[in-house]
């Protein structure tokens, strides 16, 4: 990683064009509907920790109205934006991300899916047109979340482990600790300066959570790192969603689905507009390998711990920082 002289960028990662090379043609498409579909997620997810959903059932009307409103908070003056700031960790974010120092050419809105935990900050973000915005929101959470808990229970049929709710029962508890988050990556015209560098929107992380579903704009920049750590594209496709298994459902399979690791990349005429719902666990939960999937004892990879503390170390580390290392069994 480079950090190059272009004054408007000078605090921005810049990484070397050439590699990561070309498209993942071959990602993993599933088919919702497919009855094949529970033995191709467990599949795609233990090479990849991702696939593109399609046939979903989620009208794209959802799709088109929160992205407008997204597109239209995003488009308001920088002071009002700020009323909604800063993140703690809920609330609007511009360029740093997490509490530890990282940057990415981005804008965001954090929110709790619990209307529970809704604080003056998040109100601040329907301000300008309360009603509709968080209609949009409500109503893609909602489409979203029915979604999610399918997966997981396709996921529990296709890895053969009973009851098949084992793992969406987490995400649909009352106090699931589930977040929602809109990015809003600008275009960087300057970056076109400096040709062969790109620049860093989102830089490389796993999702903490069990489960993420991305679905974003026409405007690509997502990248995934495969297992022999070579970095590639993900074609945007606006009608379709993308999963990513995240490091607790690593944890509870034992290693055997992959949090995979991404990153995001800004374009230079575009903006990309993503948005994210991460599935995760109530704060009490205890996290570790199910029973089911490890034979003896001593072939368990982690150690267990309760969602609570995975979160507090995770929001001690960086974003690239490997964060399940402090618990796996030595
Ligand atoms: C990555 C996944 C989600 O976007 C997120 C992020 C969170 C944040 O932006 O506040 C974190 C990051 C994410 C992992 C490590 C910590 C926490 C920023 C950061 C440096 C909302 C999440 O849950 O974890």
């Amino acid at each position: 990683m480079v950090v190059l002289s272009q004054p408007a960028l000078d605090h921005f990662s810049l990484i070397k064009a050439c590699k990561p090379t070309g498209l993942l043609a071959d990602i993993p498409v599933i088919d919702f509907t497919d009855p094949k579909a529970k033995d191709q997620i467990v599949k795609a997810c233990e090479e990849f920790g991702f696939f593109k959903l399609v046939n979903h059932g989620v009208p794209m009307e959802f799709m088109s109205r929160i992205e407008a409103e997204a597109v239209n908070f995003f488009n308001l003056p920088q002071s009002v934006k700020d009323k909604a700031g800063p993140p703690d960790p809920f609330g609007y974010g511009s360029k740093r991300i997490g509490p530890n120092g990282d940057v990415g050419w981005i804008e965001y809105l954090l929110l709790n899916t619990n209307p529970q935990f809704t604080s003056q900050k998040t109100l601040a973000i329907f301000q300008e047109n309360p009603e509709v915005f968080r209609c949009a929101v409500d109503d893609y959470i909602h489409a979203v979340k029915g979604m999610a808990y399918e997966i997981l229970e396709l996921m529990a049929e296709g890895l053969n482990i009973e009851p098949n709710n084992v793992l969406s029962r987490l995400v649909r508890h009352e106090n699931s600790d589930s977040c929602f988050r809109l990015n809003y990556y600008p275009p960087c015209p300057e970056l076109q300066a400096l040709s062969g560098r790109n620049l860093i929107g989102f830089g490389e992380h796993t999702d903490p959570q069990i489960i993420s579903v991305l679905r974003s704009n026409n405007t690509s920049g997502l990248q995934i790192c495969l297992r022999d750590g070579t970095w590639v594209s993900v074609p945007s496709d606006q009608t379709s969603f993308f999963i990513n298994v995240g490091d607790a459902l690593q944890v509870m399979t034992n290693g055997r689905l992959n949090s995979v690791k991404h990153r995001v990349l800004a374009d230079t005429k575009k903006s990309r507009v993503s948005m994210i719902y991460f599935g995760g666990p109530p704060l009490s939960e205890k996290i570790a390998p199910l029973p089911q999937l490890v034979a003896k004892e001593e072939d368990s990879l982690y150690k267990e711990f309760t969602w609570c503390e995975y979160k507090n170390s995770a929001y001690k580390s960086k974003l690239a920082d490997y964060r399940l290392g402090p618990f796996e069994k030595t």
